[in-house]
């Protein structure tokens, strides 16, 4: 079982889903997008009440120590399918989901046993470990924000798509790239719903209607606890970084509706968020994931 006090290891979560998927035989299965360099599975629960739906993407934990990350994606499952949350039980019937809630498993595991601030993956390369699976992706690779320098906190990999992880992810995701209507990565921390590029504020066909839903979106979160999001351009808000995941899941997918999400805090406590946070963490952002899809569905 899960609560929301309290972090968990890899096996737990893993465990969990396996135990959510065997409790909801009809609607929820196990997703294998491959394997990480050190053997684990990425494993992820789809949900789906039938055929024909369309799809909700949530890919978290691509950097090991955003731990917020991995528990988030375990509770919008819990919205979905457990708890008592009517209008997640709607959008649970009607959207088929995809929710990878830990996709850098061998980070993970290394943030839990050796180094609670590691960030990237876990292969060797030279005298170094690990790549920055947020740089590896094949959009605007390298071209600014990230390094070539393998002690890099932000290495890009010796080419696009480098990496087990981010190949196994980006297969996965273009074998149902079509049907995704909205794609959420999601990290921490700082409180901004981000919209690609990483590299320009240049404005693409929806760029106006994705930063209107999202700041609607943002207001419905704040309703809760008052938590304030920015919502913007990531070279806008954030800084200028290539090669993420939102941005090749927009240029290459062209799933119309793509956010980078950073959750809790501030700073305050950055990536080691008090596990008393974890819930109302955890709930505000589902009202703000519910909130994108019902503005999604009207303006999207
Ligand atoms: O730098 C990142 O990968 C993300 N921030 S974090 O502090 N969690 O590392 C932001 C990613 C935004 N998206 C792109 N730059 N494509
Ligand atoms: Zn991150």
């Amino acid at each position: 079982s899960m609560e929301w006090n309290a972090y968990y290891t890899l096996d737990h979560i893993y465990g969990w889903l396996d135990d959510v998927a065997a409790a909801y035989p009809n609607v929820a299965s196990i997703v294998i997008a491959g394997k990480s360099y050190e053997g684990r599975d990425i494993k992820g629960l789809k949900i789906s009440h039938g055929p024909g739906r369309r799809v909700i993407f949530i890919e978290s934990g691509i950097h090991a120590r955003e731990w917020i990350s991995m528990t988030s994606a375990c509770y919008v499952i819990n919205e979905l399918l457990i708890s008592n949350n009517t209008q997640a039980h709607a959008a649970a019937q009607d959207y088929d989901w995809y929710i990878f809630p830990v996709t850098n498993p061998d980070g993970y595991v290394y943030s839990h046993e050796q180094n609670r601030l590691w960030r990237k993956s876990r292969r060797p390369i030279g005298n170094n470990f690990g790549v920055d699976l947020n740089r590896n992706w094949n959009s605007n690779w390298l071209v600014v924000g990230a390094s070539t320098n393998p002690q890099s906190l932000t290495y890009a990999g010796p080419g696009p798509f480098s990496e087990p992880e981010t190949r196994a992810l980006s297969n996965f995701i273009r074998s149902i790239g079509d049907k995704i209507d909205l794609y959420l990565s999601v990290h921490s921390f700082g409180q901004y719903l981000l919209v690609p590029f990483g590299n320009s504020t240049g404005a693409y066909a929806n760029y106006y209607d994705a930063v209107n839903i999202g700041r609607r979106a943002m207001g419905a979160l704040a309703v809760r606890y008052g938590t304030l999001y920015q919502t913007g351009n990531i070279a806008e808000v954030l800084y200028l970084a290539t090669g993420g995941s939102d941005e090749w899941v927009k240029e290459h997918v062209r799933v119309p509706l793509v956010y980078c999400v950073e959750l809790r805090d501030r700073g305050l406590n950055g990536f080691l968020l008090p596990e008393d946070e974890i819930l109302p963490n955890n709930q505000e952002y589902m009202d703000g994931v519910l909130e994108l899809i019902y503005q999604a569905e009207r303006f999207g």
